[in-house]
């Protein structure tokens, strides 16, 4: 990966053991649970024994894996000794081997210790000095993000809270309070989320975030996320990797996974806008493209396969798979009622709209090579086992949902649906789920598997008010520009928020228009944020409460793969005043009048040991399954819970002490997952959940649902169809092709430095993994720029600065960086130094309002001011310092 880092700056400052201890924050904490800390490095806090073996140290390892919503799901364990932690360490239950490899940790697992003693983290509860309850003036909403804070006790914190929240319920009714935040959380979401549930409702966030159309789509036109499993796939011909990168994105197995791919005589293709590090390591074949662009090529290679199939001498298209198992193929596969003339093969053949969908039509959109898509159209039609994988980037763009079923018409028409070593899917994103939901295990927990939601027995309480949920692409401009919004039942709503309430998210930051909601913000009366670092809504808000991390709590049940399963547990107490979600509301559900027994009718630990008690296995993958683990009266007392003894695989005490436990895998093991086999198959036995059962090329209920969200149209068929700021509309004139104000796309991604904004400020973090803006070596020659050179990005929604990266891996015409830094803006200029990419990102609806972070067209220029310091020596955000 070193010809995509960015050189340094300015000579780095030389490290030593005071910086160290400034940077990790660890010599300001002051609690007995942190003690005293030496500089071998921020994991490492003793030296390996001159043996170097692990066992020889003393302390006891408790299993602590890492909660951040990432890709990765390795296993971490902390070493402590006298209630301090003294070392990381990963998976070592098992020996690694590539069948059964070992869930070794990330660079950001390795770094939690950096972020949970860091020196951002929150000590005590705070208000901001010019704010006052009682909105209005007194508010002094425009200090927000610039103010400054007070030290506050948790009596009056609480009190004020409740008393605004009390306030603003009775006269702006339940709706005036919002939180934020579209990613299903943890036990976080059952706090606060449903206090106020209990309490009559709250307006909530809507609009899928990480699967971006696909949430929608994959419902409706029959494809789910399921890619197959990782040892079917070592029997692929070719994978062709179409936007995914997951060397980067899926930074635990999955590219370990791919390269006994490789080994195993695999030929792997790139498709992407950016030749990516994992492309690097197991591509021999890479074709650029633009961003927001993919439906043309794939109605492209759908051309090439009608004008060269012959079904004698050179099948490359599975008519009998089109037959049987898709509608809107053509004219006669269409539902009743449907126009004849709207069927996928006639649109890409041009009959009826006179634009053949050839590959150089597509060419000019995408920037592919004509005779590159050809090349890999003929590749996949009717081969014997090939793979489509993309990421859910693809789908995260203004034309994801035309994308979703481009992909699975080209995907049937080619014969790669349902068979071993065949696929066409996005991989979602998560290796723990990569494989599909057909995993060997299932959590008794909420959001790991759809097939269980026990939630360790706790019933689920409904928002009154999910009807009306705020689309996140209308979240912040409903606020500061029209007022008004389009809830989830169709409806015109006004905006009422008076007050935000901000939990275990960051969407302020991660949220397209960042600008935008910095100025929602400063327009309310109130804002609380709970978290355990001084994050961008933390730093908008006007009380601020320090949380428990999951180490300073009872720990988590988390699905780490498709057949391993992590529980980690307490490690250190809680540090400061921190307390609990749990708790906090706990103690505002006193002061507001909501029955504590109702919002927590079991204990944390009750609840965690419930979702254990309930998780099973299904170790011969046959739908036969087991509990996971056994318990005894004497675990029972032990644990200091409630419950009934079971018969499970293993003991509930020793998977506490692993932390870990997994299902061994070999090829030929009989386990493996293959996506829509059994449809295939016999899809009259195994229908998908669409309207006709079948796979629905020609679907009329994606129509109506994204009629019914309110937002755009979309016709039956996949179409390819030009994205609000996609490449198009970086030119003033299509024709000329004569550029316009905004002449660059930019994209997102996401990068090793952190899990979204989670891992962010660690300076160990940013000093490892650069956060640059990506531009083609033609395009910096164009401009004279240079790698290094500060630049100013400017789009239609913000302005930010980045070091500059030259590289001749980026798409020329197209710009990308890292998604998640912490946004940090200049106030005279209004301009972000930290490279935050929703202040770049467009609040732009959607078909089913999903965000579109990846098609923003942008401009870029030289910087005449100040050149940009490396933002690992940059100051942390830490409030109160303590010497
Ligand atoms: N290190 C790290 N890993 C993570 C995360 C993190 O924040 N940091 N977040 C996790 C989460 S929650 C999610 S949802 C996943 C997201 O995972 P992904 O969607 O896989 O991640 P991205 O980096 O956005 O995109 C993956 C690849 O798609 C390409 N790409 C982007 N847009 C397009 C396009 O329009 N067309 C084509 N052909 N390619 C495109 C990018 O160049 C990149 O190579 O990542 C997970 N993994
Ligand atoms: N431009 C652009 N934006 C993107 C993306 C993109 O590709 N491009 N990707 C998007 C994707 S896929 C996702 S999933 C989202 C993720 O966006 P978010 O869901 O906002 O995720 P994080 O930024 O990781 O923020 C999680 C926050 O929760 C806090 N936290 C963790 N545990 C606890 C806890 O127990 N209690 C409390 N109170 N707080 C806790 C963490 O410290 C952190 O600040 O970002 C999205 N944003
Ligand atoms: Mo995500």
């Amino acid at each position: 990966m070193e010809d995509v880092k960015t050189p340094q700056l300015s000579p780095a400052t030389p490290i030593t053991r005071r910086s160290l201890l400034k940077w990790t924050g660890l010599a300001a904490v002051g609690t007995a649970a942190l003690g005293t800390t030496g500089c071998a490095g921020f994991n490492e806090k003793e030296p390996l024994s001159e043996t170097g073996e692990e066992a020889k140290l003393e302390g006891e390892w408790i299993p602590c894996s890492c909660w951040a919503d990432c890709g990765s799901k390795g296993f971490n364990k902390a070493l402590v000794k006298d209630g301090e932690v003294v070392r990381l360490g990963t998976d070592q239950t098992h020996d690694d081997s590539p069948d059964c490899p070992q869930l070794r940790a990330c660079a950001r697992g390795r770094a939690l210790r950096g972020m949970i003693f860091g020196a951002d983290r929150i000590k005590y509860p705070m208000k901001r000095k010019h704010w006052q309850p009682g909105g209005g003036d007194a508010a002094n909403g425009h200090l927000r993000g610039v103010d400054e804070w007070e030290r506050i006790s948790w009596e009056e914190a609480l009190d004020l809270i409740a008393g605004e929240i009390l306030r603003v319920i009775d006269t702006y009714g339940n709706e005036g309070i919002l939180l934020p935040g579209g990613v299903p959380q943890r036990l976080g979401d059952y706090d606060i989320g449903r206090m106020m549930y209990i309490k009559g409702g709250c307006l909530e966030q809507t609009g899928a975030v990480s699967s971006g159309a696909w949430t929608e789509m994959a419902k409706l036109i029959g494809l789910p996320e399921e890619t197959n499993d990782r040892i079917d796939l070592r029997s692929s011909e070719v994978i062709v990797l179409w936007g995914s990168n997951p060397a980067w994105s899926r930074a635990g197995l999955p590219t370990y996974d791919y390269l006994q791919c490789k080994e195993a005589g695999t030929k792997f293709v790139c498709v992407d806008p950016f030749y990516t590090p994992t492309a690097k390591v197991l591509t021999d074949d890479y074709i650029p493209i633009r961003p927001g662009t993919d439906s043309a090529a794939f109605l492209a290679m759908a051309y090439v396969l009608l004008t060269q199939d012959d079904p004698e001498a050179n099948p490359l298209i599975d008519w009998d798979f089109l037959d049987r198992c898709c509608i809107g193929f053509d004219a006669e596969h269409l539902p009743e009622g449907a126009d004849p003339k709207m069927n996928y093969k006639d649109y890409v053949l041009g009959t009826y709209d006179g634009v053949p969908k050839t590959p150089e039509w597509a060419a000019e959109i995408c920037g592919s090579p004509a005779e590159d898509l050809e090349r890999l159209a003929l590749m996949l039609g009717g081969a014997e086992r090939a793979a489509v994988i993309t990421a859910p980037a693809l789908a995260r763009t203004g034309s994801g949902a035309q994308l979703c079923q481009n992909l699975m018409a080209f995907g049937a028409m080619a014969g790669l649906i349902g068979k071993p070593g065949c696929c066409c899917a996005s991989d979602c994103g998560h290796s723990w789920m990569q494989g599909g939901y057909e995993t060997l295990l299932k959590g008794g927990m909420n959001h790991a598997n759809p097939r269980n939601s026990t939630l360790g027995n706790m019933e689920r309480i409904p928002n009154p008010l999910e009807y009306r949920k705020v689309n996140v692409n209308e979240m912040w401009t409903s606020i500061v520009d029209e007022r008004k919004y389009i809830g989830l039942d169709g409806n015109v709503y006004d905006n009422n928020v008076h007050m935000i309430y901000d939990r275990q998210e960051n969407f302020l930051n991660q949220g397209p228009a960042t600008m935008k909601g910095i100025e929602a913000y400063r327009m309310m009366d109130t804002v609380v944020a709970q978290n355990l670092v001084m994050t961008t809504n933390c730093k908008y808000a006007d009380i601020v409460l320090p949380v428990a991390s999951p180490w300073e709590r009872y720990g988590d049940l988390s699905p780490s793969y498709r057949e391993s399963i992590v529980w980690f547990s307490q490690v250190v107490e809680p540090l400061f005043e921190c307390k609990s979600d749990a708790d906090i509301a706990l103690e505002l559900a006193d002061r507001i009048g909501v029955d504590r027994s109702v919002l927590r009718p079991v204990s944390e630990k009750q609840l965690i040991i419930n979702m254990v008690a309930a998780s099973q296995v299904s170790p011969n993958c046959d739908d036969n399954w087991q509990n996971l683990v056994s318990i005894t009266e004497e675990d029972l007392a032990e644990l200091g819970v409630e419950g009934e003894p079971q018969d499970g695989l293993v003991p509930i005490l020793d998977f506490k002490r692993d932390g870990i436990f997994t299902i061994e895998r070999s090829e030929g093991d009989g386990l493996d997952f293959i996506a829509l086999k059994p449809f295939r198959d016999d899809p009259e036995a195994n229908p998908r959940p669409t309207a006709s059962g079948k796979l629905e090329i020609y679907c009329q209920a994606a129509v109506d649902k994204v009629q019914a969200f309110g937002f755009k149209e979309i016709s039956p068929i996949p179409e390819y169809v030009p994205p609000v700021e996609g490449y198009e509309e970086t030119f003033a004139n299509w024709e000329t092709k004569e550029k316009g104000e905004f002449p660059f796309q930019i994209y997102s991604l996401h990068i090793l430095r952190h899990s979204h904004s989670t891992f962010a400020n660690v300076p160990n973090l940013r000093e490892a993994f650069d956060h640059p803006l990506y531009m083609n070596s033609l395009d910096a020659e164009r401009l004279g720029m240079e790698t290094g050179e500060t630049v100013l990005i400017t789009s239609k929604w913000g302005k930010c600065l980045r070091p500059l990266q030259v590289t001749e891996m980026m798409t020329p015409g197209v710009l990308a960086m890292g998604q998640g830094a912490w946004v940090e803006i200049d106030e005279e200029t209004g301009i972000d130094k930290a490279g935050c990419m929703n202040v770049l990102c467009g609040p732009n609806v959607t078909t089913t309002g999903y965000q579109a972070w990846n098609t923003c067209i942008c401009n870029v220029e030289k910087w005449d001011g100040e050149p940009l310091v490396p933002d690992y020596l940059w100051d942390s955000r830490e409030v109160f310092k303590e010497d």
